[in-house]
């Protein structure tokens, strides 16, 4: 046998049925990738798989790993269906987003740095988790009262929009109406957004890319020029630590989805 396996040769060296292993594949509890359009197994990975005895139980799975298995191929329908085994063992959709979504980023990202993806993978990976982001989205509105307005942007330069996608859904869950200008938005574009969003309750800015703090603090400079009072806060892989904020000249920043929710929080409550 060669080292690719076929997903009929993983089932009879399983010795299971072929749907059972096409449905390992699918959910992320075997990795697998298409060549000639057909799902081939290393034997490495299938090894993997017997050792670990991860077998079909969906209560302890580990959802980070599932996931990122199924966006490294590009596999959208795949990684959805892991994401819906999540929710269905009883996942949050911001569980989703801390706990298995931005650990599966991540790890993607440091597989990415030793050397062990390429930039299509990433690419893949990523138009995936946007998908994910679109899907899961709709689930973190809020009835009820809204509490106020939050703009969310990224600066131009930085094209890491999923951090931003999630941190505008975690804060509308909190009550918030929110609006997410995306990545790489131009300067001009956040000051006309905070000229026509009256009574803003916080500028949220996601910087990932360290060329693009210098255009994160021109936005922060901006919008404190058309209202001093305006509460901005920053977070992202730039913005790690108490010098890299007050260089940026934010009122807070945080590292999580909790931290962004819990600073917009404060800025509701404090008198303006
Ligand atoms: C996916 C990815 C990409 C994708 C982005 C696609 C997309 N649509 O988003 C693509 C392939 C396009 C890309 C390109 C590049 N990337 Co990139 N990328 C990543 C990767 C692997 C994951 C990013 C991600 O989505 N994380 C998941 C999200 C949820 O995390 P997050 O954005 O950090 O947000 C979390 C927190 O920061 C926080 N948060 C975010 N915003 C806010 C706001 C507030 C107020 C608060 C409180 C909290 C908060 O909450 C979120 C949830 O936990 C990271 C590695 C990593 N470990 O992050 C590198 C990384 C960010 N990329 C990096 C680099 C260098 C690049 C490139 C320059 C590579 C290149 N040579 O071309 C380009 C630059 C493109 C550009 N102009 O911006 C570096 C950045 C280093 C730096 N600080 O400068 C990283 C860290 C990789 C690395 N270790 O070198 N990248």
């Amino acid at each position: 046998m060669s080292a690719q396996l076929t997903l009929h040769e993983v089932a009879e060296s399983l010795n299971v049925h072929y749907m059972t292993v096409y449905r390992y594949v699918r959910l992320g509890l075997l990795p697998a990738r298409k060549s000639h359009g057909q799902w081939r197994v290393e034997q490495a990975d299938l090894a993997a798989f017997r050792s670990e005895a991860r077998g079909t139980g969906d209560a302890d799975a580990p959802w980070a790993a599932r996931l990122e298995s199924r966006m490294m191929v590009g596999d959208a329908t795949g990684a959805w269906g892991v994401v819906e085994a999540a929710l269905g063992a009883g996942r949050t959709p911001a569980s989703i987003y801390s706990e298995v979504l931005a650990p599966a980023m991540e790890s993607i990202g440091r597989r990415w740095e030793r050397g062990e993806v390429d930039v299509a993978d990433e690419h893949l990976a990523s138009a995936v988790a946007m998908r994910i982001v679109g899907r899961l989205g709709p689930r973190f509105g809020r009835r009820g009262r809204t509490r106020g307005t939050v703009l969310c942007a990224m600066p131009e330069g930085d094209q890491h929009g999923l951090g931003s996608a999630m941190v505008a859904d975690v804060i509308r869950a909190a009550g918030f109406e929110t609006l997410d200008l995306g990545a790489n938005t131009p300067l001009s574009a956040v000051t006309l957004a905070v000229r026509r969003l009256e009574d803003l309750t916080a500028l949220c800015l996601s910087i990932n890319n360290s060329q693009a703090v210098e255009r994160g603090r021109e936005i922060v400079a901006a919008v404190k020029e058309i209202d001093p009072g305006l509460v901005v806060l920053a977070g992202g892989r730039a913005v790690r630590s108490e010098d890299a904020a007050t260089r940026l000249g934010v009122d807070g920043w945080g590292t999580t989805l909790a931290d962004a929710v819990d600073l917009v929080e404060a800025a509701a409550t404090a008198d303006r």
